[in-house]
């Protein structure tokens, strides 16, 4: 059978989470800028490994299974773009990349209203939301700021974010208090 084909119609019996590329061989991939643990179905990395995952042996994370994206696969997702005003200059700005339901989704997550979810950034800041927010919330994982690709260093690689000025909740808040669970520089995502 050709592979493509295969791969569509394990996809199709539900074996493979269905907006998953087909998992591209370690070696071949780009550093994963993401990793989702927790109730996935399926593995694309080894479990935690405390040599070579000493940002989450310090963070005192541990997982036995995990999917990582690097960029190619997050922006091989369907996109979107939010225009919220942020707190740092009160601004309109322009932020692009996977809904973060999908980027679950494609990590085989499975994702009901009442599930933990706690997105993780490189600075240990953390934030706890449930499915059901992640969904009405309508978050991105965000890999451009205003039609650039953010530096780590910056808010990114990676920034989870919603918008807030569409969200009735956070545009009622005055601008510092909007985006506390958001969290940028984002690289760990757990599914309780
Ligand atoms: N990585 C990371 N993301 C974060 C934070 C943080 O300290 N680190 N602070 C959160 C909080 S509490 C708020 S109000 C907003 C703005 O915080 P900041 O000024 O620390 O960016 O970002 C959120 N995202
Ligand atoms: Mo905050």
């Amino acid at each position: 059978m050709e592979k493509r084909f295969f791969l569509a119609s394990l996809a199709a019996t539900g074996a493979l989470p269905a907006l998953a590329a087909p998992a591209r061989p370690a070696a071949s991939r780009g550093p994963a800028l993401l990793t989702v643990t927790g109730a996935i179905a399926h593995a694309n990395r080894s479990k935690f490994d405390p040599v070579a995952d000493q940002m989450f042996h310090k963070q005192k994370l541990a997982f036995d299974k995990a999917w990582a994206f690097d960029f190619a696969a997050l922006a091989a997702l369907p996109a979107h773009t939010i225009r919220p005003t942020l707190e740092y200059d009160g601004k309109i700005h322009t932020l692009k990349g996977p809904m973060l339901v999908d980027v679950l989704q494609a990590a085989g997550a499975a994702v009901t209203d009442k599930s933990r979810i706690t997105l993780r950034a490189v600075d240990g800041y953390a934030a706890s939301l449930t499915g059901l927010e992640a969904r009405t919330r309508r978050y991105l994982v965000a890999t451009h700021l205003d039609g650039q690709p953010m530096a780590l260093g910056g808010l990114g690689p990676l920034w989870a974010i919603y918008d807030a000025d569409r969200i009735a909740e956070m545009a009622a808040r005055p601008l510092p208090e909007r985006f506390s669970t958001c969290p940028w520089a984002l690289y760990h995502i757990d599914i309780g």
